[in-house]
């Protein structure tokens, strides 16, 4: 299942392989996984990320740990409970590992089935996101007719490319689909601080797809909004509720009340296996993850001769807060571009679709 747009793959050997995303865009590692446990740590500490991607990779883990502990499904199951608990708010990590666990409960040849189960788990993800492409580029042509454009400036926060989810994304399989229609499609593409997802990993998938955009300071969106230099925003998500509140990488709030207060639709891209059905309220029930506060000191970059490393650039001392994710509610956003098509982000209109 190795290709150019998939970030993890099995090798030959039945291991694991991925793309390093922590050393990108100036240097390509590919790490090798054996174990459920390092599929564990290479979800924290951000080997892989993107939500689509780390429920492959835990699916992926669960498979590594039905190779280690064979027909122990107690031991399996004991051990794909720590894979699970690796992040705690993207929730497809949750529903591809209970899948997973689910195949092998009932399964009386438990490794070809897990190693099927995750396999099948990755190939339905890039039938998902070719029609979340679809859906959203639907969306794209119509707010082009309507305010009659030539090009279209589009904005998105974080990654939520290919890297994010195979195999082109969720926020970007609709930028990807406008190109192959050959719509002119400008990107804005928020820097994406602490871990610069934007600055890093979005500008070099569009790099490399031939996409015109443009990085991107945090904190520029509601200007450029202001100046009618945005047409639509298009973010990923990490848990949706079923009351349509959306929890995705911090500073995404700001960005959609900026985008209220501009009359710029605001959308959300996402497979349906990141909805979270239990959950409601978004700001009450959704588990925001705290990470190191390293990455808020800490960048990593090149020097001038081109040697990759990391750079200090708060003062020693300085507290930092790391806080990864925040909750837009629904009332800010304009649509949920599923699988399933466009979905209002309500309850009812999420439960009609849906269920
Ligand atoms: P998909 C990222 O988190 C961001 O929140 C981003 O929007 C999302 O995952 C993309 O995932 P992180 O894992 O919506 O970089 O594409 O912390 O599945």
């Amino acid at each position: 299942m190795q290709g150019k747009y998939r970030p993890i793959w099995l090798n030959d050997n039945g291991d694991l392989e991925v793309l390093d995303q922590r050393y990108l865009p100036h240097e390509t590692k590919i790490r090798k996984l054996t174990t459920g446990a390092e599929a564990t740590e290479a979800i924290s500490n951000m080997t892989v990320r993107g939500a689509g991607v780390i429920g492959n990779v835990a699916a992926m883990g669960v498979y590594l740990l039905a190779r280690e502990f064979g027909d122990d499904k107690a031991r399996i199951k004991d051990e794909a409970l720590k894979i699970r608990s690796s992040r705690p708010t993207a929730v497809n990590l949750m529903w591809a590992v209970d899948r997973m666990l689910d195949i092998i409960e009932k399964s009386d040849n438990v490794l070809s089935d897990a190693k099927a189960e995750a396999i099948a788990i990755c190939d339905e993800d890039v039938k998902r996101s070719e029609t979340i492409g679809k859906v959203g580029c639907d969306i794209i042509e119509k707010i082009m007719q309507e305010k009659n454009l030539k090009k279209i400036n589009i904005l998105t926060h974080c990654n939520a490319g290919w890297l994010a989810i195979i195999d082109s994304g969720t926020a970007l399989a609709p930028i990807y689909e406008a190109k192959r229609r050959g719509i002119d499609v400008h990107v804005w593409v928020d820097e994406t601080r602490p871990r610069n997802q934007g600055a890093n990993l979005t500008s070099w998938e569009l790099l490399d797809a031939g996409i015109d955009h443009t990085i991107i300071a945090d904190n520029t969106g509601g200007h450029l909004m202001q100046h009618n230099m945005v047409d639509m925003a298009i973010t990923g998500a990490d848990r949706v509720t079923r009351c349509g509140d959306v929890a995705n990488k911090i500073g995404t709030y700001l960005k959609a009340l900026a985008a209220n207060d501009n009359s710029v639709p605001f959308y959300v891209a996402l497979p349906l296996s990141t909805f979270d059905f239990e959950s409601c309220n978004g700001m009450k029930e959704i588990d925001i993850e705290m990470r190191s506060e390293d990455e808020i000191h800490i960048m990593r970059g090149i020097d001038s001769e081109g040697k990759p490393g990391e750079l200090r650039i708060t003062p020693e001392g300085a507290k930092g807060a790391n806080y990864g994710f925040d909750v837009t509610p629904a009332r800010l956003i304009t649509g949920l571009i599923t699988e399933a098509g466009l979905i209002e982000a309500d309850e009812k209109a999420i439960k009609e679709l849906i269920c």
